[in-house]
């Protein structure tokens, strides 16, 4: 398939389909939580499909023929799952597995195996099906799961990535590893005082439906 060949709007359309289906499924086991009265390991939920100007810089970087980027570019649709602590991200990689409305073909483990970027989130990648109006188009899409320091550490370092094409000066780049360390302090602090985090944020929660039933 050349370049010029691609119908854009044709074929980021299942992916724009997947990417809003998986958001609602998502950001449904959260709302289930929130019934139940229990924590959510689920914080927030995104996605996005990537713009054609990344995937064909992405597809010219590692050598990808265009032919090739559906099978080969497993993030043109783009989840992100973001929670408060550390095992959330296992708790929510479980629950993705007991799932039978799409089938993990990946899962990449940044958390043990950090990058030397300092990056650490948890990757599962999915072939998804959408119903098209021609039949079951099978997608794939990336879900990446990290807490809220990993999430705030990422966005930050990828925007520096763009800033500077991906050439970091070496000094921002110890900075960053410096902050990437902290981060993960950040995470084991909390884990530590996960369980006070939690009783402190029922009260609140049970504080706040009290006084909206007494409508204050
Ligand atoms: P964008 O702009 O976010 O879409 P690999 O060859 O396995 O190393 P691959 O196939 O791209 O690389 O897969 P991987 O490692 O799972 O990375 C996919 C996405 O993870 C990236 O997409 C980023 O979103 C995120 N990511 C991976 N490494 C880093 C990192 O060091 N810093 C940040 N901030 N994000 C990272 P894209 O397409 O690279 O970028």
């Amino acid at each position: 398939m050349m370049e010029e060949n691609i119908n854009w709007s044709t074929f980021l359309a299942p992916y724009h389909q997947a990417v809003d289906e998986l958001k609602v499924k998502l950001r449904g086991m959260r709302k289930q939580y929130e019934i139940e009265a229990k924590h959510s390991p689920i914080e927030l939920v995104t996605g996005r499909v990537k713009s054609t100007s990344s995937i064909l810089d992405k597809a010219n970087r590692k050598g990808i023929p265009l032919s090739e980027i559906e099978e080969r570019i497993q993030d043109i649709g783009g989840v992100r799952i973001v929670c408060q602590f550390v095992d959330d991200i296992y708790t929510i990689v479980e629950l993705l597995r007991a799932r039978h409305d799409f089938e993990i073909i990946e899962e990449k483990d940044y958390i043990k195996d950090e990058k030397s970027s300092g990056y650490r989130s948890y990757h599962v990648v999915i072939h998804y099906p959408v119903a098209t109006i021609h039949g079951e188009k099978f997608v794939l899409v990336e879900i990446q799961i990290r807490t809220l320091a990993m999430n705030f550490w990422a966005i930050n370092e990828h925007s520096l990535n763009y800033k500077y094409s991906g050439e970091i000066p070496k000094e921002i780049q110890t900075r960053l590893q410096r902050a990437a360390e902290a981060a993960f302090q950040l995470d084991e602090e909390m884990a530590k005082i996960k369980d006070e985090v939690q009783e402190a944020q029922w009260i609140f929660h049970q504080y706040k439906s009290k006084s909206h039933k007494k409508g204050g």
